[in-house]
């Protein structure tokens, strides 16, 4: 287990077996963009140098506390080759974010940005979360893909974050799934709130049925009936 320095939260060990809540993130991208070493490197502090593509997909898990809910993001490493393209589809069902890699060293990975975006667009929840990464960051001398050009890309498209990010460094890789965590959690809590209101509202509603309380305006309480 790693203590962060601003304690506002604590990434676990993989295989940490309780978890609050759980999340399905997908890893998406054209091949060889990174998408595997750039999840190994964050999941378990691994780079390899040589290319093994993914076949299908790879499944592993990030571990995080926050504040005092351990949560569990299930990672989907998906493979880019397009003959898999109508099987990956199938994975975006029920994620909550995909993580969208190009390399900043290939601008062919970065011009099919718009593809991925249909693909999720088509195959996910309306309310996925989506996140750009520029990987390969360490490769600064063979830069195609400027980093004024990705951030108008990332400003234009409404997406949540962009990062450049390196897999061979570390550069950013577990920050990529902080913010994943942050963000799914700060949802998670929202929607909790937003659920509490509405009981709160169905009990205030009850109440009125029952000539408890007097309406007016809408739901909201006014004033409580006089007892004779
Ligand atoms: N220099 C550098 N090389 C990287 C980086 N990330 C990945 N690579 C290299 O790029 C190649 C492809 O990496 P993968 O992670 O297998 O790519 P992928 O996106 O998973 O590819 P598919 O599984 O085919 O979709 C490998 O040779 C890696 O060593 C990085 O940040 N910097
Ligand atoms: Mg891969």
């Amino acid at each position: 287990m790693s203590e962060n320095e601003n304690t506002d939260y604590e990434i676990l060990s993989e295989d940490n077996s309780k978890s609050d809540l759980s999340f399905k993130l997908i890893v998406i991208g054209d091949s060889g963009v990174g998408k595997s070493c750039l999840t190994m490197k964050a999941t378990k502090n691994i780079f390899e140098n040589y290319y093994s593509p993914t076949v299908g997909f790879e499944f592993c898990t990030f571990n995080i506390r926050i504040k005092e809910k351990t949560i569990r993001l299930q990672i989907w490493d998906t493979c880019g080759q397009e003959v898999y393209r109508s099987l990956i589809n199938s994975f975006y069902r029920n994620s909550s974010l995909a993580i969208l890699l190009y390399s900043i060293d290939n601008i062919r990975s970065f011009n099919n940005l718009e593809m991925w975006l249909n693909d999720i667009k088509v195959n996910s929840n309306p309310s996925i979360k989506v996140f750009l990464i520029g990987n390969k960051k360490d490769l600064e001398e063979k830069r195609q893909v400027p980093i004024d050009k990705a951030k108008t890309f990332y400003k234009d498209h409404n997406i949540h974050l962009f990062l450049e990010a390196s897999a061979k460094t570390g550069f950013n890789a577990q920050k990529i799934f902080i913010e994943a965590a942050k963000i799914l959690y700060k949802e998670h809590l929202e929607l909790d709130t937003k659920l509490e209101l509405n009981s709160d509202k169905n009990e205030i509603v009850k109440l009125a049925q029952e000539g408890e309380i007097d309406l007016e305006d809408g739901i909201e309480p006014v004033k409580r009936k006089k007892c004779c």
